[in-house]
């Protein structure tokens, strides 16, 4: 497949004003008719040239003179045309089969309802057209359907008219006002239920909020109207921004490629973003649930309003929206409260934002795959909505935040908006607006240097050496960065150019007693110093600091960075104890519990069988009885960092040793720990009816830890305080916990019930069916076969992409015991060639399991080559898969 590259960018010769849709919707065969007002926005006459795929042509006319087969040129994925006019009018009347559409891109049937997905090219597969994200046209929709299978006709923007047509057929006219690229259309026709309130704008404008879902799902859909509100509300408050629409809806869908999508004013969700009630939903899902449904609508000013020229500058919107949901989620939970209350409440969100980028970036960024945040091309764009577009992009917004403070990073917002609102701009646009109001604060400086996190791949190392002056009570604080070569520059000759970047590095300082110590810089004093690291290396010296310091370092996380400092356990376990940065006190336990599990990983692989580690005990039982502590934080600190976090740091990558050193080390703070746990469990009663709020959800996962930390360190109790737990549970956060506790110690005949009970109970809903095949795809001991003969049950489907995921993904991805042999392997590989041929989307994302094969040791390593060469032999390979694997081979 040919190669995009972003420097190739050409303006579009000609203007879209004026969109004219009308579908005659069939599942089978719906029939569109696209009349397209364009104008020449450049000299000349230019070919017109349209993108298609998947349609059948049945006629083309310009100003309404049909064309003969010999004035237009129609290969497999263009239209041409040869317009003689500064300004015409195309009518195209096509086909195409939404039932035969499992690619769920385009108009796509799922159950019996019709959806659209068109991010980022999708509208191809519904007329053709100029499908790219700076052509922007006001769009007017005519739908027509059966009535009775299709009683509900939606598109963007505002219904017009709605009647009734013969053969009980009927018919609904929509127009959206707001000008929008194409891949923001939607279309939405079945059945559903509808649950609805009346909101009103900070202005005083009426806005009709809809939630729609399945018929009999409509229960369970107050948490996502309550969330869609809270979203216009917070984004009015924090920056000023108000819903220009009369109406937003939000549609649920069975099957669905992505989280969600923000088409304008009818945003198209995954069941899974959408439906929750106690009994079926866990209290992560609800929190996901309010960051899902967050971003999307908060894509209507950062996406919609203002949107990308082309995808290179994907993460303009993605990133922003990213850190947009992420602070979103963050004021949710600390909602309400105050000083250090808040700081931890937000923190637990930093927290889990933090490991997702570690777990799923930090990877990315050091493979095959490796990109900038803008890619410098791509074969195939659905490959690139990646972690590191999404949440690394989301860290490079954050740190413009950091840089400019709250206030003038929602002045660089406003800047941004009154440049260039109703456009579709680049990534540069966005820093200048940002820039202009840095350099007032910064006289002298800019974000050139800044600018270089857009262009450069890679996770940046950043080593700190600290020199203490004992007479003069100063230290000196150094600071040097690198960046190794990742991806494909490993293979250029010279190697490229990475030059420094512009980190903004939070620094506090500890004494020996935990005390918090304020360093005094350039005359200022400041419990967290924010440093901005701008060259390869800097130094910075502190006065009226009386001792040594202990660092606390890359506070709250204030650059997506790996540290390097060479410190003593005993400085972690100070810092585990007292740090006054949530996160960074998080961050030392972390750090801690890592050192004991690379130690055991290591000595595992020799053959030793060390017995448990007293430091890291002492300091788990430390903050287990501290009780200043929330609850979720809790939770937080006393985790240990995931299997795939640890893998990245083995070298080669010893999954089998992680796994096994998590699992020893788990039995051994369960075991030394276990009066504390069981004192922990049975405190953390939430009292009453379930309620999602952070508090009640913090005491639930603190009770969910501890039960598991029991099962893991076999306490006779254990087992019997869950099976009670699952089945005196009064809501699936708690029902779940239990199950999972079980599933994942114990072989008993009482689990094996248990998971039957649960099948049993839930079997008619599919959110909870996910659960059921996710936590056995991951369990000790599924191996291939336990998968296979899971797939073989009536409730699995691969066409359905939860159902994929929550089996083959879970399984490949997450259970490292079970895949990492060659039979997995083997397994992996069928699993994305048989992908490959119904949804190439969802193909790619399990093709990218092992990007990282060759870190591996032997026999893995050999292994997993074969089982890409084996998928690269085939002969039809969608553009996204043979994307991906060439570059893991590569
Ligand atoms: N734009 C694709 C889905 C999302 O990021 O919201
Ligand atoms: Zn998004």
């Amino acid at each position: 497949a040919p190669t995009i590259s972003r420097h190739d960018y050409q303006p579009y010769p000609y203007r879209l004003p004026q969109v004219k849709l009308s579908f005659d919707l069939d599942p089978a065969r719906t029939r569109v008719h696209a009349q397209l007002v364009f104008e020449s926005a450049s000299a000349g006459w230019q070919p017109l040239v349209l993108n298609g795929q998947d349609l059948e042509l049945e006629s083309v006319a310009i100003d309404g003179r049909p064309l003969r087969a010999d004035e237009y040129v129609l290969q497999a994925e263009t239209l041409t045309l040869h317009p003689r006019a500064d300004r015409y009018t195309v009518d195209i009347v096509s086909v195409c089969k939404p039932e035969q559409n499992s690619s769920l891109m385009g108009l796509y049937v799922s159950g019996s309802q019709l959806f659209t997905q068109c991010e980022a090219e999708g509208f191809r597969r519904i007329t053709w057209f100029p499908d790219r994200p700076d052509v922007m046209s006001q769009y007017q929709v005519v739908l027509r359907a059966d009535k009775q299978k299709y009683p509900l006709l939606l598109s963007n923007g505002n219904l017009l008219e709605q009647r009734d047509l013969p053969d009980g057929r009927h018919e609904a006219r929509w127009e959206d006002p707001h000008p929008k690229p194409c891949y923001l259309f939607a279309v939405v026709a079945g059945d559903f239920d509808c649950r609805e309130e009346q909101a009103r704008t900070q202005s005083g404008r009426p806005a009709l909020l809809q939630v729609y879902s399945d018929r009999g799902s409509g229960g369970k859909t107050l948490w996502a109207l309550e969330c869609l509100r809270r979203s216009l509300e917070w984004d009015e408050r924090r920056f000023g921004l108000e819903l220009d629409l009369d109406r937003f809806m939000i549609v649920a869908a069975r099957d669905f490629n992505m989280g969600a999508m923000e088409n304008k004013g009818l945003n198209v969700f995954n069941s899974s973003y959408v439906l929750a009630d106690k009994d079926t939903a866990t209290d992560a899902a609800y929190r996901a649930i309010e960051a899902v449904i967050g971003h999307e609508y908060f894509h209507n000013w950062t996406g919609n309003r203002v949107t990308c020229r082309d995808w290179f500058q994907l993460s303009l919107k993605e990133g922003l929206t990213v850190f947009r949901d992420q602070e979103f989620s963050a004021d949710m939970l600390a909602q309400g409260l105050s000083g250090a209350e808040a700081a931890s409440a937000r923190a637990v969100k930093r927290i889990d934002d933090v490991s997702t980028l570690r777990i799923a970036q930090f990877p990315e960024d050091a493979g095959p795959m490796a990109h900038p945040i803008r890619p410098e091309s791509y074969q195939e764009i659905g490959n690139f909505y990646t972690a590191t577009v999404y949440e690394k992009g989301a860290e490079v917004i954050r740190m413009q935040h950091t840089l400019l403070g709250e206030e003038g990073f929602r002045a660089g917002l406003e800047e941004y908006f009154r440049r260039h609102d109703g456009q579709a701009v680049t990534c540069d646009d966005f820093v200048d607006a940002m820039e202009s109001v840095y350099v007032q604060k910064h006289p002298g400086k800019n974000l050139g240097v800044f600018r270089r996190w857009y262009a450069q791949a890679g996770t940046p190392r950043v080593a700190v050496d600290l020199r203490y002056d004992a007479d003069a009570h100063a230290c000196a604080v150094t600071l040097t960065q690198r960046c190794d070569p990742v991806g494909i520059e490993k293979l250029q000759d010279p190697p490229a150019e990475k030059p420094p970047l512009h980190i903004p590095f939070a620094l506090g300082m500890l004494d020996r007693s935990g005390a918090a110590l304020k360093p005094e810089l350039d005359g200022t004093a400041r419990d967290t110093v924010l440093l901005e690291l701008r060259e390869a290396q800097q130094t910075w010296t502190f006065r009226n600091v009386p001792e040594r310091p202990v660092l606390s370092l890359l506070r709250n996380f204030s650059a997506p960075v790996i540290v390097e400092y060479e410190r003593p356990d005993t400085e972690l376990m100070l810092l585990a104890g007292h740090d006054t940065d949530p996160f960074a006190r998080w961050e030392a336990g972390q750090e801690l519990a890592t050192r004991r599990l690379l130690a055991l990983v290591g000595a595992l692989r020799q053959g030793q069988d060390p017995a448990a580690d007293t430091a890291l005990v002492e300091t788990w039982r430390r903050l287990l009885g501290d009780a200043a502590l929330t609850p979720a934080y809790k939770a937080r600190v006393l985790s240990l960092p995931a299997e795939k976090e640890l893998l990245e740091k083995t070298s080669p990558m010893d999954p089998l040793g992680v796994v096994q050193a998590r699992r020893q080390l788990r039995a051994q703070l369960g075991a030394a720990l276990a009066p504390e746990w069981l004192s922990a469990y049975h405190s953390a009663q939430d009292a009453g009816d379930y309620s999602p709020d952070p508090l009640s959800a913090g005491l639930r996962s603190l009770k969910n830890l501890a039960l598991s930390m029991l099962m893991a360190g076999a306490h006779p109790q254990a087992e019997t305080l869950a099976l009670e737990q699952y089945y005196g549970a009064g809501n699936m956060t708690a029902r779940m916990g239990a199950l999972s506790a079980l599933v994942n110690h114990s072989k008993s005949p009482e689990c094996a019930q248990a998971l039957s009970h649960f099948y049993e109970q839930w079997q008619h809903d599919p959110l909870v069916m996910d659960k059921w095949f996710a936590l056995q795809a991951t369990a000790p001991g599924t191996t291939v076969e336990t998968v296979r003969a899971l797939m073989l049950h009536p409730a699995f489907s691969l066409r359905n992409p939860n159902r994929a995921r929550s089996l083959i993904f879970q399984f490949c991805m997450n259970n490292l015991e079970g895949v990492h042999h060659a039979d997995g392997y083997a397994f992996w590989a069928e699993q994305v060639i048989a992908l490959d041929e119904l949804n190439p989307e969802i193909a790619a994302r399990l093709a990218r399991a092992f990007d990282n094969w060759a870190r591996f040791a032997e026999p893995q390593r050999s292994a997993l080559r074969s089982a890409l060469q084996s998928i690269q032999d085939r002969e039809k390979l969608s553009r996204n898969v043979a994307e991906i694997i060439s570059k893991a081979l590569k």
